[in-house]
């Protein structure tokens, strides 16, 4: 347990979340936040200290449908407290902000990695670890999860086309800025300072050895961190931690999401949601002539016959459209080769209208 626990306030608690708690408090209960995720059993802080909590057996019960419904580091929970428990326990939790969201890679379900962040970094490391496809899937799940996005290139002493690398991205046109670090000169670190701010809450995202327990570190100017990773390294064989935590600044008192290397980020509302939403469409689906088909106009489309019988509901059909426009708009947001295409095409443009006013004769 760290040795100065951070107030609620400090750990970004406000009057907006306070209103919000008041149905909990009416009921006894004393808001926590989640900073770890161990296997059944969370790190919480509230106003009474840092202690270990569990979900209620009623909560339990409430959240069989769906992981995504457990707590995750970032969340607020409502805590009945005991100060004789050895754990205490959640009852509820508050509707979060923007989340971070993957596919579970176990199986067809949302996994929350961070809850109620506000930002995130997506760490890539120039030692071989440059990868715009899977830099697009970070920025597309922070979109989808409703967080802004900053890129952080680390480790720009180890690559001399570091400045070629960040001006590639930033030609991409993404709104996420681009950060270029170097993590042991400690250069660039000045950019950081305009997300770094009291109360906000960042998750870090990355391939494993990006950087990004490196940068927490850096920022929070000790080696905590790093005895952290080693215990979590001793424990991998005892599955005890999820390697997901969150750290207080002290110099700047933002909130910082540690998360372990993730292999693959497979978007979680663009795979999962809406197939898992509109089951019965998906199903009908299977039905249909064309197995690319997009139920719309198809010749032999199941859906649209389901829909002339009265069988399927117009108004969940249309939300089906509609939500499966958004995953669909989402992808091609962040799409990197059409973005490419795109940008090669303005070029070979350009290109060939000053091939033309070259040849032009001078008037
Ligand atoms: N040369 C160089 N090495 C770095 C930099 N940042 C991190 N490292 C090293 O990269 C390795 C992995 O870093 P770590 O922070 O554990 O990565 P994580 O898995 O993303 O948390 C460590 O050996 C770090 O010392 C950097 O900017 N430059
Ligand atoms: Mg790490
Ligand atoms: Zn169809």
């Amino acid at each position: 347990m760290p040795q100065n626990t951070p107030t609620l306030k400090q750990l970004g608690w406000t009057s907006d979340l306070e209103q919000a708690f008041k149905a909990f408090s009416l009921e006894g209960l004393i808001p926590a936040r989640v900073i770890a995720e161990h296997r059944s059993a969370y790190d919480v802080i509230c106003a009474n200290g840092a202690y270990l909590a569990e979900v209620s057996g009623t909560f339990r019960r409430a959240a069989k449908k769906s992981k995504a419904e457990f707590p995750a580091v970032g969340d607020w929970a409502a805590l009945s407290f005991d100060p004789r428990g050895l754990r205490q326990k959640i009852h509820g939790l508050l509707p979060r902000k923007a989340v971070l969201s993957r596919l579970d890679p176990g199986g067809k379900e949302e996994q929350v990695i961070a809850a109620n962040i506000d930002t995130v970094f997506v760490v890539l490391g120039l030692d071989g670890d440059y990868n715009l496809k899977r830099l697009e899937r970070y920025l597309a799940a922070a979109r989808a999860g409703g967080a802004a996005a900053v890129v952080i290139l680390n480790k720009t002493d180890l690559d001399p086309g570091a400045g070629s690398k960040t001006e590639e991205i930033r030609g991409l046109g993404f709104e996420a800025p681009v950060l270029p670090l170097d993590s042991m000169k400690l250069t660039g670190y000045e950019a950081l300072n305009a997300y770094i701010t009291a109360g906000r809450t960042i998750v870090l995202v990355g391939s494993s050895g990006a950087g990004k327990s490196t940068i927490i570190n850096n920022l929070m100017g000790s080696n905590l961190q790093r005895i952290a990773s080693v215990r979590e390294d001793d424990s991998r064989g005892r599955h005890t931690t999820t390697g997901r935590k969150l750290f207080l600044l002290p110099a700047s008192g933002a909130l910082l999401i540690d998360t372990p290397g993730m292999r693959g980020l497979e978007l979680w509302a663009e795979t999962g949601a809406v197939d898992e939403t509109f089951e019965d469409i998906h199903a009908l689906a299977a039905e249909c002539r064309f197995g690319n088909c997009s139920h719309s106009n198809e010749p032999g489309c199941a859906v649209r016959a389901a829909l002339e019988a009265g069988t399927l509901d117009s108004a969940h059909y249309d939300n089906y459209l509609k939500l499966r426009a958004e995953t669909t708009f989402l992808k091609s947001k962040t799409d990197i080769a059409e973005r490419l295409k795109r940008k090669d095409h303005a070029k070979k443009i350009s290109k060939a209208i000053k091939e033309i006013f070259r040849k032009r004769p001078e008037i």
